[in-house]
Parts: C-alpha cells; structure tokens; sequence
C-alpha cells in the first residue's frame, strides 16, 4: 500500500520526483484520490504551513514544497474529478490596481492551493471592474486582494465598494506588507492575514 506518510514528507522537503512516485503508486492501487490528497499532499502543506508561520521555514522553502504539491497535483486532479471531490472553497486572487508586487500574493495562492481551494489567479494590477466582472462568472464565495504600496492599498477599499455596489456577497479578504488589521476593518474587509499560512486559516474560516 502507498505510504502516504512518505507523500507528506516528499511534500515536506520539495522532493517532486518522490511525492508524484508516490502518488502514481497510490492511484494504481486504488487509494482514494480524496485519501491521497489529505493524508499526503494536504498533510505535507499543512506542516510547512505550520513551520513557515514560526519562522522555521522560509520563502524558498515553501515555494519548493509547492512546487512538489503542484507536480503530484496534475496527476490526482483528474481521478479527484473523476470522484466527483468538491475543493475546500473557490477564491479569486489578485494584486491590486496600480500595483505589480507579485511575490507574496503568488504565496498565498500556492498554500491556499495546498490547503485544497480551488484558486483563480487573476494576476497584477487588476482594478475594481474586473474583480467584480471575475467573481461574478466564476461563483467564487472569497475574494483575495494583495497590495504591497501604500499608494495602491485605497484600490481595496474601492474594490470593496464596486462589490458592494454590484451585490456581490463573496467574503474579502486581503493582504500585503502594508495592510492592516485595522486598515481591514475601516474598508470593511471580511479577513486579514499578516502571512501566507495565516491566508489559509482566514480563508478556511470565511468559507466555513
Ligand atoms: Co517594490 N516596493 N516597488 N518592487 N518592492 C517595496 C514594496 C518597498 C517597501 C521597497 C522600499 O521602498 N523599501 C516600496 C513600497 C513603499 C510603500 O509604498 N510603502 C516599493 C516601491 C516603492 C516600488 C516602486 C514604486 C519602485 C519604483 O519604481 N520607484 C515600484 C512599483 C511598481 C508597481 O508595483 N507599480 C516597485 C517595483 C518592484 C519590483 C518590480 C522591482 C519588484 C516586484 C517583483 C514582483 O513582485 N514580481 C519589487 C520588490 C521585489 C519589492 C520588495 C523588495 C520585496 C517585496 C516582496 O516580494 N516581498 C519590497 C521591499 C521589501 O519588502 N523588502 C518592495 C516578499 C513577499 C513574500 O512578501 O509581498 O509582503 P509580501 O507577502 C507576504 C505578506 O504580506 C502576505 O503573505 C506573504 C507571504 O507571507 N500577503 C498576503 C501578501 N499578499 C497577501 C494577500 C492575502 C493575505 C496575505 O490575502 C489575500
């Protein structure tokens, strides 16, 4: 029987060969794709998760393991839809207008990934229109604005607006090193998250 233990710890340490090895064999065996996603892939991000929050772990680090996640992932995707499995939520995600800071938001979206969301990329500098436009095809329920200037940070506080203005009711929540606790409360954002691991708490929180 496949060792998911093993999976989680090839996801640990960013060893893409062994965690898809890992996870071809389990698949061949019969292994619930569902199985192998949480007590292998999600498992491993979990714990690189929990590590980069305590600063034992750094940028390169995690963007190693999700790089690893992201390779085995290709492969169960299909036998995940296949068993008709759900993601933990939809999020959309994207730095905000004006600015082209991508570093961090690309973070958040690999975890939230590892964490099992299904994440919509957006991009730079997306501006209030596109945010409501993309959330209203997509049916996302969360809504993840990073911004890295300060100069930038209002384009959150009238994305906020131009959603509320459309009706939209997807949670918000954003993000970067500027960002606030109590710049999320005064534009009314749902969530803030100060790092990458704290965005999958909040996110898991607000779709709960
Ligand atoms: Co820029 N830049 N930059 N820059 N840059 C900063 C941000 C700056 C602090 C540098 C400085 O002056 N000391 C400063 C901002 C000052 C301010 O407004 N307070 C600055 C400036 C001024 C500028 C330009 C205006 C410079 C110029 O042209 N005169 C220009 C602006 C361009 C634009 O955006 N329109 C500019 C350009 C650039 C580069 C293109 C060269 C490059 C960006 C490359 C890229 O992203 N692809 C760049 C970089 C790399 C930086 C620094 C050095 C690093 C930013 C970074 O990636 N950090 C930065 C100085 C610094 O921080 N030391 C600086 C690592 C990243 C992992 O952290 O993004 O904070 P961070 O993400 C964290 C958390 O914040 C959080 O999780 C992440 C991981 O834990 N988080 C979220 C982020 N988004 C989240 C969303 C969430 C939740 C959590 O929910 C949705």
């Amino acid at each position: 029987m496949a060792d998911l233990k093993a999976l989680a710890e090839a996801v640990i340490k960013g060893d893409q060969n062994t965690a898809v090895e890992i996870t071809k064999a389990a698949i061949d065996e019969g292994t619930a794709p569902k199985q192998v996603l949480d007590d292998g892939l999600i498992a491993g991000m979990d714990v690189v998760g929990a590590r980069f929050k305590k600063n034992e772990v750094y940028i390169p680090e995690v963007l190693i393991a999700a790089r690893a996640m992201k390779m085995a992932m290709e492969i169960l995707e299909p036998e995940l839809a296949k068993a008709g499995v759900e993601p933990v939520g939809k999020l959309l995600i994207g730095t905000v207008q004006g600015d082209l800071h991508d570093i961090g938001k690309n973070l958040v979206a690999m975890m939230l990934k590892g964490a099992g969301f299904d994440v919509i990329d957006l991009g730079v500098d997306v501006g209030p229109d596109k945010f409501v436009e993309q959330i209203k095809t997509s049916n996302a329920q969360l809504i993840g604005m990073s911004a890295l200037l300060t100069t930038t940070m209002p384009g959150m506080e009238k994305t906020i607006k131009a959603l509320k203005d459309a009706g939209v009711s997807a949670k918000v929540m954003i993000g970067g090193a500027p960002v606030t606790q109590d710049f999320a409360d005064k534009i009314g954002a749902d969530g803030y998250a100060p790092d990458a691991a704290s965005a999958v708490d909040i996110a898991k929180s607000l779709v709960a």
